[in-house]
């Protein structure tokens, strides 16, 4: 079988003019991978962009890098050709928006990611599901490149980290992740400062938003299913954004007896953002799948559509049949 690292580092090394890009709706594995890749293929003298088909959330800003990734708009108004399209952490080309029109356009299309449910869509693919985040396989790349990480390489790649695995919560910080997140400490990143903008650095709006959701939080105890929702009004009565629900879901996995959080966020008139988490004995992704979403077996969402007494009563009675089905 062909080595996906070792052609991805052949690509890298020949091709000269590159595009990165992510999923919509980005969070810090997205990005800290996008800007990793950025600063890696700079590192190796090449021409990069990161171009995202959205707006980057206001407590990502502080990556070394942020300020230079370009909206669509941005990117289209320059024209500059490009020979490689990387896409990071994202299973399906749909998600980076925009962007996919970019694949056909490429030369290469080289997808790097870390999800169960990746549709393989690239050149080359290095998609490992096991792997706690897509940025560690960024790291895996640069030491297959031979480029130590500088500070801003360390520290786009442990945000990575961090959001995915919240905070070395989802995944156990065993040694050869910790021997990893030492390098990159070494290598100049600051984990404090990571921990703080990616889960504590809300603003007012945002937090007003979250005490919504938890006085709409229900519980029930036969399933052991947690649910939130959010509507335009919640949204528009706290001055909120989209992405000021960032984390909202996993406020429901902090009840002792809770398997499942399922949040439900309004994007549109009865339109919904459905996210779903789980602890380790539930797989989320079949539900997903269901819905025609996706993601990873502890974390995954799909949009559904129609009024939300039908919308909530689909989706819990689905989860409830699941949850009971599976074993305990
Ligand atoms: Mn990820």
């Amino acid at each position: 079988m062909r080595d996906e690292k070792k052609e991805i580092c052949r690509i890298f090394s020949e091709a000269s003019h590159f595009v990165v890009t992510s999923h919509q709706n980005i969070d810090g594995d997205g990005l800290g991978s996008a800007l990793a890749l950025y600063f890696l293929l700079r590192r190796m003298g090449k021409r990069a962009r990161v171009v995202y088909d959205g707006r980057v959330p206001y407590f990502y800003r502080f990556l070394p890098g942020s300020a230079q990734v370009l909206s669509f708009e941005e990117f289209s108004v320059e024209k500059e050709p490009f020979e490689v399209l990387v896409v990071v952490d994202c299973s399906n080309p749909a998600r980076v928006g925009r962007v996919e029109g970019f694949l056909k356009e490429a030369r290469y299309v080289v997808n790097i990611d870390h999800h169960p449910d990746n549709a393989f869509f690239g050149h080359a693919n290095f998609v490992v599901p096991g792997s706690p985040a897509s940025a560690l396989l960024v790291y895996e790349l640069a030491r297959e490149l031979h480029i130590p990480p500088d500070a801003d390489i360390a520290t786009s790649i442990l945000t990575g980290i961090v959001t995915d695995t919240g905070g070395f919560q989802f995944a156990e910080l065993n040694q050869n992740l910790f021997a990893v997140v030492g390098e990159l400490v070494a290598s100049g990143a600051s984990l404090s400062t990571i921990m703080y903008h990616v889960f504590r650095f809300r603003r007012l709006e945002a937090l007003k938003l979250l005490s919504r959701a938890l006085h709409h939080l229900t519980f029930d105890p036969v399933c052991g299913c947690a649910s939130m929702h959010l509507t335009q009004e919640d949204f528009r009565e706290c001055g909120a954004q989209e992405e000021d629900a960032e984390g909202v879901v996993d406020y429901g996995l902090y009840i002792p007896e809770a398997r499942v959080s399922v949040f439900f966020k309004e994007i549109a008139p009865n339109t919904y953002k459905v996210s779903l988490r789980s602890r380790d004995d539930f797989d989320v992704l079949p539900v997903a799948h269901h819905f025609g979403g996706g993601g990873h077996q502890r974390a995954a969402g799909f949009k559904i559509t129609g009024p939300f007494p039908s919308v909530y009563r689909e989706v819990l009675d689905f989860l409830r049949t699941t949850v009971l089905g599976s074993s305990k």
